[in-house]
């Protein structure tokens, strides 16, 4: 296999720093790495492999180095203008934010859904919202068999999602509470320790948020059905990690309950836990730190004719984001030359 030239941009973010652990777990084949953030983190160094690097500003003369292939994640504004920069030096990016999600050209893959997505690139590769994610994997081998007529989304979202000040907001949040101080949060409107809020990304025109659109356009893109009904809702709870998703669907065929289960059985990336009887249901507390993603509450919608209810949980940082991206570059490895 090619020994590849890796940079890494947002190294030293909640996104960046599982990206390191997770190429040291799965021992892709580096020859250099380069990480790379904002100025403020510049000079700072990360161990990889027992290997110290100092982490380097991102600037516009970052990728003249021959690097293959780029893993982005330090928000939109930065993808939006440096990814176009690192794809003209002939670097691949993989990009984590929303900037190129839903452009036309560019392929938003799920390695599991549609892996054959990724060699249409042009230098850019998407990877999806993580909420989008974990539901992509579960709703492929349904949609194969029974075609999907509608999907209903209903998102309870750890705070990692929103980064390491969304981690602090809940961490210091909690501790204010429990001793009776004030706090301010950061990064959320609102407390978030004890509390849901029905607000993730911006407000859009429509009433809906941002985050429950990307749920919407990301899953017809991905399963190449422009115009599927899709509606969701989408909430922050007081998990650091962690996304559980209930998720309602209705099929044009009818199924069998048993069949249903045997599809997610067997699908790619995807745990069954679901034994009501002895309380085995998919929990953030056994999801976190593991790439699969795990399904339960599997049971008839008896309101509709041929509907299902589900309860979907993964790792957001890992297969929501990190995960994702890097199986993404192990494709793109394999095919290079
Ligand atoms: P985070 O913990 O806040 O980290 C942000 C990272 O971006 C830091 O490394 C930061 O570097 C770097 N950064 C910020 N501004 C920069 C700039 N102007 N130039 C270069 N680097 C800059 O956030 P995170 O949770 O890791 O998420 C980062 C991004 O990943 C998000 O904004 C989002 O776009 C994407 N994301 C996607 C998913 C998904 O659903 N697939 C999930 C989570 C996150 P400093 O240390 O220098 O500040
Ligand atoms: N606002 O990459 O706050 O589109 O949990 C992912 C997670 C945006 C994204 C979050 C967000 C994205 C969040």
């Amino acid at each position: 296999m090619k020994q590849i030239n890796l940079a890494i941009v947002g190294a030293t973010g909640m996104v960046g720093r599982t990206f390191l652990k997770i190429l040291e777990e799965r021992n892709l084949p580096i020859k250099n790495l380069y990480l790379f953030a904002s100025s403020r983190s510049a000079g700072n160094t990360i161990t990889f492999k027992d290997h110290e690097y100092t982490v380097e500003e991102l600037t516009e003369t970052s990728f003249d180095r021959g690097i293959d292939i780029a893993l982005f994640s330090a928000g939109g504004s930065t993808s939006k203008k440096f990814a176009p920069i690192a794809a003209s030096k002939g670097c691949v990016v993989v990009d984590n934010s929303s900037a190129w999600r839903m452009v036309e050209d560019i392929p938003l893959v799920v390695p599991e859904v549609n892996p054959e997505d990724i060699f249409r690139h042009n230098g850019i590769i998407a990877n999806p919202n993580c909420s989008t994610i974990q539901a992509m994997v579960v709703l492929k081998p349904l949609h194969d068999l029974f075609k999907i007529k509608r999907v209903v989304y209903s998102t309870y979202q750890a705070v990692s999602g929103a980064g390491v000040a969304g981690w602090r907001d809940l961490e210091e949040g909690m501790k204010a509470h429990v001793n009776n101080e004030e706090f301010v949060p950061e990064k959320f409107q609102h407390p978030i320790a004890f509390n849901c809020l029905p607000h993730i990304d911006v407000f859009m025109d429509n009433g809906y948020t941002k985050e429950e659109m990307k749920m919407v356009h990301e899953t017809r893109k991905i399963l190449h059905e422009t115009d599927l009904p899709i509606t969701a809702t989408c909430v922050r709870v007081p998990v650091f990690n962690g996304h559980s998703e209930a998720i309602n669907l209705e099929f044009e065929k009818p199924f069998d309950l048993k069949e249903l289960k045997e599809a997610l059985i067997n699908a790619p990336g995807v745990v069954v836990e679901d034994e009501v009887g002895k309380a085995i249901y998919p929990l953030v507390e056994t999801a976190s730190g593991r790439d699969e993603t795990f399904v339960g509450r599997i049971r008839r919608d008896e309101s509709v004719k041929n509907g299902v209810n589900l309860w979907v949980v993964a790792d957001n940082i890992r297969k929501g984001a990190a995960t994702n991206t890097i199986q993404i570059a192990e494709k793109l490895i394999e095919e290079m030359k």
